[in-house]
């Protein structure tokens, strides 16, 4: 396994020394030929203060996706959510997607729509050269955030949602609330930042790169809004309360381009969902 030169390590030590912010490190490293996601592990380490991990993991740039063993607790019929008891409806290997029943109750579906309506906006998506956030046609929603912990329902839902995926609250992004009306959609995307665009390198620089969605379901939908995933055929249908949850990036850094997934078009009625995100490290 190749190991970063003393010159590399001394750098980030120097720059880290100076105050260099460690965004600018991460794309001074990129820019370098590094691996983004191998320059946000050892940004993160010196930023730390602690050992740098100079082994360059060659796994994370080349070969095929290494699915990592589910937890034990993942394989069972039941998720506990702590102040909640979730069913496992689905298992899918490959890749690694769990239909969840009973997330949030019908009262709580609706007391988040509510707190959501007023804040509404179109939603955008992160252009892959800039990494800035813009409006185009391949997401058609409306939507808005709440900040990690933001009131006291929140945070009983961060909470619950972060037992149920099994990570640390603080790795958390704030959840997304999202509407489609009808002809709304989401077409077919990755939810992790693809390593190579150059705009990934500022997202994956705070936290590290995602590791897993769920996306829990805030209604039901008259006709269409399911959740689809292309490349392996599975199409998960909304169902007010339940949510689905996958994961593609493993504990090598590595990512799973089967993971690619989208929102179909609402047909008839319309459609709200929660969206958690969840990255490598503490986010928030
Ligand atoms: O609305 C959905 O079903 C959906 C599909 C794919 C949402 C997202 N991705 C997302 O929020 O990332
Ligand atoms: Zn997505």
């Amino acid at each position: 396994m190749p190991e970063l030169s003393k010159e590399w390590q001394v750098w980030l030590k120097d720059n880290h020394a100076r105050g260099c912010s460690a965004e600018s490190m991460v794309e001074a490293m990129v820019g370098a030929g590094f691996n983004v996601q191998y320059a946000s592990v050892v940004v993160a380490d010196v930023s730390a203060g602690g050992e740098l991990q100079v082994a360059v993991p060659v796994s994370q740039v080349t070969g095929e996706y290494r699915y990592e063993d589910w937890p034990p607790f993942l394989l069972g019929n039941r998720l506990d959510g702590g102040d909640a008891l979730a069913t496992v409806a689905l298992r899918c290997e490959r890749p690694q997607v769990l239909v969840l029943d009973g997330v949030l109750s019908d009262e709580e579906c609706d007391e988040v729509i509510v707190r959501a309506q007023s804040k509404l906006r179109r939603s955008t998506t992160v252009d892959p050269l800039s990494g800035e956030e813009s409006v185009i046609a391949q997401r058609s929603s409306d939507g808005t955030f709440f900040t990690l912990n933001e009131d006291s329902l929140i945070a009983r839902l961060d909470a619950r949602i972060a037992r149920l995926m099994d990570c640390p609250v603080e790795n958390g992004e704030g959840l997304q609330i999202l509407r489609y009306g009808v002809g709304g959609e989401y077409r077919p995307h990755f939810d992790y930042f693809p390593p190579t665009d150059p705009g990934s390198v500022k997202h994956i620089a705070k936290g590290g790169q995602r590791v897993a969605t769920m996306v829990i379901y805030l209604s039901n939908v008259t006709q269409g809004g399911a959740t689809i995933f292309p490349d392996v055929g599975l199409t998960v249908n909304p169902r007010k309360g339940s949510a689905v949850y996958f994961r593609y990036t493993n504990s090598h850094g590595q990512i799973d381009p089967l993971s690619l997934h989208g929102g179909a078009p609402v047909e008839a009625g319309e459609k709200w969902i929660m969206t958690k995100w969840v990255r490598q490290r503490r986010y928030s």
